[in-house]
């Protein structure tokens, strides 16, 4: 990633909850919202595995090289009913112009329904694509992208280099993987399908194997999915 950036090119991170945030929400049931003091354990609870995730993560970037900055989307977000309702995107604006690598995730945020919520990190994704106009967004996972079927239980799962908006929106995607509390594979599908609708292209792809991402970024040739606005 540090070679991009050396590169000269500019990109937001966004990370999701991991076993950090998506285990303390779901113990929690932080997703019903604000139900009293009891709740507001739960909602410390998940904004504290969200800082410690994100310090984690934070560490690993720098030491690679790379100038992040942390914007934690708890201070930035305010939603309606789970929704991004408004944004604060100075800071995310003035990292990209000082040369910094805004680094945000999925959160716990206060809401104008629920007292507080879960936006996902493909929420987050989303909105800023919208505002950013970026020429590609990559989506990073551990595997080499998307299958006709879980690729960790079939090992004769299909990948698919190249995959028409209409097929990835028909896929079965119970069959593919388990449902978390922001929706799991469903709801990234259909946050991914928003974003090709915006007429920006979307690769999802491995970020375990090594220069996959700058493949990825610069569209060379390899074992990742690109999705087709058709
Ligand atoms: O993993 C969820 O973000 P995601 C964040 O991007 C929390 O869905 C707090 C569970």
């Amino acid at each position: 990633m540090v070679e991009l950036w050396e590169e000269g090119w500019k990109f937001i991170l966004v990370h999701g909850g991991g076993s950090y945030g998506h285990w303390t929400a779901t113990r929690y049931s932080v997703n019903e919202g604000y139900k009293g003091l009891q709740s507001i354990k739960g909602y410390l609870a998940t904004r504290k595995a969200m800082l410690l995730l994100d310090e984690v993560v934070s560490k690993i970037l720098v030491e690679t090289g790379l100038p992040v900055t942390p914007l934690h989307p708890s201070c930035l977000i305010i939603a309606r009913n789970g929704v991004i309702e408004k944004f604060f995107l100075e800071p995310v604006k003035t990292a990209l112009v000082k040369g910094f690598v805004p680094l945000l995730q999925g959160d716990v945020v206060l809401d104008l329904d629920k007292g507080f919520s879960i936006v996902s990190g493909d929420q987050i994704i989303y909105f800023l694509a919208e505002k950013f106009k970026p020429s590609k967004v990559v989506f990073g996972t551990d595997v080499k992208g998307i299958y006709d079927k879980n690729p960790k239980l079939y090992p004769d799962a299909k990948l698919f280099r190249k995959i028409p908006l209409k097929l990835l929106k028909a896929l079965d995607t119970s069959k593919i993987m388990v449902p978390d509390v922001t929706g799991g594979l469903k709801e990234k599908i259909n946050y991914v399908s928003k974003i090709v609708c915006k007429g920006i292209p979307v690769c999802v792809g491995s970020l375990i194997e090594p220069r996959n991402l700058i493949r990825m970024v610069k569209g060379e040739e390899g074992d990742y999915t690109l999705i087709l606005g058709w």
